[in-house]
């Protein structure tokens, strides 16, 4: 069991939104949750926006050949489709691309450079990748190929040689942390200006998918994305929502919904499958595409349960961070594997591919730890590598794994690894107003870790023979998820001690307070 730090020891359960808010330095919440379009800076800000929108201007005019070039997560399939619509719209000659996670790899490649030209495109556009091609962009140039690149990853001292860049590290542009749809969105602002808040809900899905801070101008996307998203015009994304019963979507709808099964498809088989999604024209094709993508996605729940399983065997234990490697592995599935080693051993994890010269992998960061620095630092041993400060991707030959491990963990720093789990504060639940459960999912913060004193049991279950469920009262129930033993240990004169987040259970029309267990004390 680890430690559990309770950060406001006085919170007052009856403001509970506004008091989680405040211990977050956010003194007066509403004004985050009312921005909207006014918080919207001018994309003009961006350097190369106005030779950009020129040129992308001409090449519809003259019909040329134009490409939109992304990738193949949610933020990338949600910048590759407002993109070429917007474009498309504009009665441009254009197609998308994204690669094959498994056949092309991540970002242009050689290979893709080659098909490009030979395909006789003119002008392409990547979305939320580019920044580090240099090498495509050259043989593009080389062949008579424009490239503007728009991208949010980490830029390196060489930047590709491409007719013009967008990208928020290059300008003034005032608020950085867009994600790679985001920038996308700055340019279809820039393209066809308030018509582009048609896309909203389309550029709040890719955002709050790619995990970026939701302050200032992304908030204002999501809120505004989120809203729309309840009736949203596009075919696609409507249906997806009423597959799914959202009735009005939440963060938490995207991240623990939408996501996982847009993402689904460029992990199990080709991220194209959720661009189509966007891009249905009926309700038909939209439904025939959702039982695809609900294959995908139980395929992909599958096999990170049997690959998490075997990356828990391979943990060292007594080492700083996790590094596990195995031909099982299954590219798709890498950095979902890793997020969930990371949060469940509290320690950075590096989960490798190993394919026959090379091992490939994901890496997520804990506790803070800035995975993008320590990979530079390992720049002599690795093929490729590329990402963010809490997850990145990487390559590198297989006589290198040992210098790698050593090398790798000398970098973590020590503090890194202390396992802590921080806890909003203490709940009671028996005076806790239902109300507070139901402000806490509409403000995001549904994921907040409380802990609930004294609890009595007034009767137990175990679920499918593996989910141990408490019934405090006829208001409130708790539910450990593969957890037996609490089943087994608690008895009516248990004084419990719980930590878990706050969530409703609602069945036959009655909604109850339930509390989803994380760990348990009993005293
Ligand atoms: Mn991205």
């Amino acid at each position: 069991m680890n430690k559990w730090k309770v950060i406001n020891p006085l919170l007052d359960q009856n403001k509970l939104v506004e008091e989680v808010y405040r211990s977050r330095g956010v003194d007066n919440y509403l004004e985050l949750f009312n921005l909207d379009e006014k918080t919207f800076n001018d994309p003009y800000l961006f350097r190369d926006m106005t030779k950009t929108v020129d040129r992308i201007m001409t090449a519809i005019k003259n019909k040329e050949r134009i490409l939109i070039y992304g990738d193949y997560d949610v933020d990338g399939i949600t910048s590759t489709f407002i993109l070429y619509k917007t474009i498309r719209n504009l009665n441009g000659n254009v197609s998308y691309d994204i690669p094959n996670r498994f056949i092309d790899g991540y970002g242009l490649s050689v290979s893709k450079a080659y098909d490009i030209i030979n395909e006789g495109y003119n002008l392409v556009i990547t979305v939320d990748n580019g920044i580090k091609s240099v090498k495509e962009a050259k043989i593009l140039k080389d062949n008579n190929v424009e490239l503007i690149i728009t991208d949010h990853h980490e830029m390196e001292d060489e930047l590709p040689d491409a007719f013009s860049i967008i990208h928020t590290g290059l300008s003034d542009y005032p608020f950085k942390p867009l994600a790679g749809v985001g920038v996308a969105f700055k340019l279809v602002q820039a393209l066809i200006g308030d018509d582009s808040s048609e896309y909203i809900d389309i550029v709040a899905l890719g955002t709050v998918a790619d995990m970026m801070p939701l302050i200032e101008e992304n908030r204002a996307i999501v809120n505004l994305g989120l809203k729309k998203m309840k009736h949203s015009d596009n075919i696609g994304l409507a249906a997806l929502v009423s597959f799914l019963d959202i009735g009005r979507p939440s963060v938490a709808d995207i991240q623990f919904k939408l996501a996982p099964r847009i993402n689904a498809c460029g992990r199990m088989k080709s991220a194209k499958l959720a661009v189509m999604l966007l891009d249905s024209i009926d309700k038909f094709e939209a439904t025939n595409i959702i039982k695809e993508i609900e294959e995908n996605n139980n395929e992909r729940k599958k096999l990170t349960k049997i690959l998490y399983e075997e990356g828990v065997s391979l943990i060292e234990e007594e080492k700083p961070s996790i590094i596990i490697y195995s031909p099982q592995m299954h590219e798709g599935v890498l950095g979902i594997v890793a997020s969930r080693l990371a949060n469940e051993f509290f320690k950075v994890s590096v989960v490798l591919k190993e394919d026959e010269y090379t091992y490939k992998g994901s890496i997520r960061s804990y506790g803070g730890v800035d995975v993008i620095h320590i990979l530079s630092k390992l720049n002599d041993l690795l093929i490729r590598h590329g990402g963010h400060t809490n997850a990145a991707g990487l390559e590198f030959k297989k006589e290198n794994l040992e210098e790698f491990k050593r090398r790798f963990n000398e970098l973590i720093p020590t503090a890194s690894h202390e396992k802590v789990t921080k806890v909003e504060g203490v709940i009671n639940i028996y005076n806790l107003d239902i109300k507070q459960v139901v402000d806490l999912d509409r403000y995001d913060l549904k994921d907040c870790l409380f802990v609930f004193e004294n609890i009595k049991l007034n009767n137990k279950y175990l679920i499918a023979g593996q989910h141990s469920k408490i019934i405090i009262n006829k208001d409130c129930e708790a539910i450990f998820f593969n957890n037996k033993d609490l089943y087994s240990k608690i008895s009516n004169e248990s004084n419990i001690t719980l930590l878990g987040r706050l969530d409703i259970n609602s069945f036959r029309g009655k909604s109850k307070i339930q509390i989803i267990i994380e760990d348990y004390e009993i005293n």
